[in-house]
């Protein structure tokens, strides 16, 4: 049986990229691949390799484990658990550490991005995070990981770090396959449509949050950036904002951008915009209901328990075989 792993941090609300990167995979990848065993995580560890308050972080974490059950993962088809509560993660994370190199590292785009913005030092752990990741995906012998765009760079470490510890040790690992979606794996910026659209962006204009105020949803998306051309047409380098708009009402509809662009020949941005921001709150407003529910629910404490248990086993199991392998401790 072939088996699938992925995981989001819990640093802040969903975003619609997060949704129509990620999540929304997931469930579709849940709904049509047979013989595959899918584990989903919320990678709380990776998380605080940025400040974070602590009670902002316990809502967070618990607030993504709502919202990937709102947004349809079926705890009959997945096995959810939190990080942290497996703590195989952070031992072939170490391993991760002693196989990859500093300056493989320092390399990833993540880290250099992120490392510019910390203004209270930068954590040890933002350097090593990607060892960290590869550890949750080969812990789990996993072979497709769905992801967003920006995490390719991650995804092609991991696999290196793979090959380069069965080179060593002997067949230990398989190298996984990063699965980014045809579409919506890059949404933007809504105020500035060169950067990607990211949660734990200061100007929360710039994102939607799945848990927004419908109104404000709608707000946010009328007011986005755009361009003077008032023509809705589909160019990423000359017209990105209209563009990112294009790929969310495209992902939302299953609409073509050609089928869209036709759809608003001499039409002007005010009604395009207004048509995206009531398909968004359309799409938005059954996943928040079902969030309230499952939030308080002892349901969603069940879930996570047979998920951490499941998780748990096949990850003790797998890191003793690479203790063996490496020769550390007693047979
Ligand atoms: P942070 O701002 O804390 O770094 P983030 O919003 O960038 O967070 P992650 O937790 O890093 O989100 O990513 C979770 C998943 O969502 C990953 O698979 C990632 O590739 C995907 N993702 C993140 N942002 C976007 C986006 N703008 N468009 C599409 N997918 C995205
Ligand atoms: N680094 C990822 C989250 C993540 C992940 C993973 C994704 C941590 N571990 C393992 C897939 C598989 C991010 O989106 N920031």
């Amino acid at each position: 049986m072939k088996r699938l792993i992925s995981g989001i941090q819990p640093s802040g609300t969903m975003t619609l990229g997060n949704y129509l990167g990620a999540i929304r995979n997931f469930v579709k990848l849940q709904d049509t691949l047979e013989d595959t065993d899918i584990l989903i995580f919320i990678a709380d560890l990776h998380a605080i390799t940025v400040p974070q308050d602590k009670l902002k972080l316990r809502q967070n974490i618990r607030s993504l484990a709502a919202i990937y059950l709102a947004c349809g993962l079926d705890p009959k088809k997945v096995h959810l658990f939190i990080q942290s509560e497996v703590p195989a993660h952070n031992q072939l994370g170490y391993i991760m550490e002693s196989t990859a190199y500093i300056g493989e590292l320092e390399r990833m785009t993540q880290y250099k991005d992120k490392k510019v913005k910390q203004v209270e030092g930068i954590r040890g752990s933002l350097l090593t995070y990607p060892a960290l990741m590869a550890a949750d995906i080969l812990l789990y012998d996993t072979s497709i990981v769905p992801v967003g765009d920006d995490q390719k760079q991650h995804l092609e470490l991991t696999r290196n770090l793979a090959l380069r510890f069965n080179e060593k040790y002997g067949e230990t690992f398989i190298i996984p396959e990063a699965y980014i979606p045809p579409k919506g794996a890059r949404i933007m910026s809504l105020i500035d449509p060169t950067k990607k659209m990211s949660k734990s962006d200061p100007n929360p204009k710039s994102y939607i949050s799945l848990l927004d105020d419908l109104n404000i949803i709608s707000k946010k998306i009328k007011s986005a950036v755009t361009d003077m051309e008032a023509c809705i047409r589909y160019d990423l380098n000359n017209k990105p904002g209209v563009s990112n708009l294009m790929t969310i009402y495209s992902c939302l509809t299953d609409l073509t951008y050609d089928e869209i662009e036709k759809k608003y020949i001499g039409k002007g941005y005010a009604e395009f915009k207004n048509d995206l921001a009531n398909i968004v709150v359309a799409h938005i407003e059954p996943i928040q209901k079902r969030y309230n529910e499952l939030l308080n629910s002892t349901l969603l404490d069940e879930i996570l328990d047979e998920g951490r248990d499941y998780a748990s086993k096949l990850a003790f199991k797998k890191l003793r075989k690479v203790y063996n392998k490496i020769g550390l401790g007693r047979k």
